[in-house]
């Protein structure tokens, strides 16, 4: 009786936590750096850690065009494309920069060693 008493009570308690991690996890808004951010349909998401961890920013074709967050500039370790875009460095503002086109599905697990270390901007296109 008191074995059914506990695993009802845990039963509960488990099913409360799931609500409160579904209430939490639904209204995470994109703009906001988490390093749990998923790339969702649409978005490109840049990591500053390799394979995808450390701070995390997603970008929307939608924002138009954007400067990367200070934790991101010249320190993209990693990215996922839902969304097609432009990665851009700036070699000198507003007449000269170097550009990587990106495609919907388009990832790398490890840029730090390349374009990632010099991202300044997205933008929808180059
Ligand atoms: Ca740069």
């Amino acid at each position: 009786m008191k074995v059914t008493t506990s695993a009802a009570r845990i039963a509960a308690t488990v099913g409360a936590l799931g609500l409160i991690a579904l209430a939490c996890a639904t209204p995470a808004s994109a703009a906001v750096p988490t390093s749990t951010t998923t790339a969702t349909a649409g978005d490109i998401c840049l990591w500053s850690g390799r394979n995808y961890t450390g701070a995390s920013w997603c970008w929307n074709p939608g924002n138009g065009y954007v400067d990367v967050p200070p934790a991101l500039h010249d320190n993209v370790g990693s990215f996922r494309a839902q969304a097609n875009g432009c990665f851009i460095n700036w070699i000198h503002v507003p007449d000269r920069k170097e550009t990587r086109v990106v495609r919907s599905g388009d990832y790398r697990r490890v840029y730090d060693n390349d374009f990632g270390g010099k991202i300044d901007a997205v933008a929808p296109s180059c």
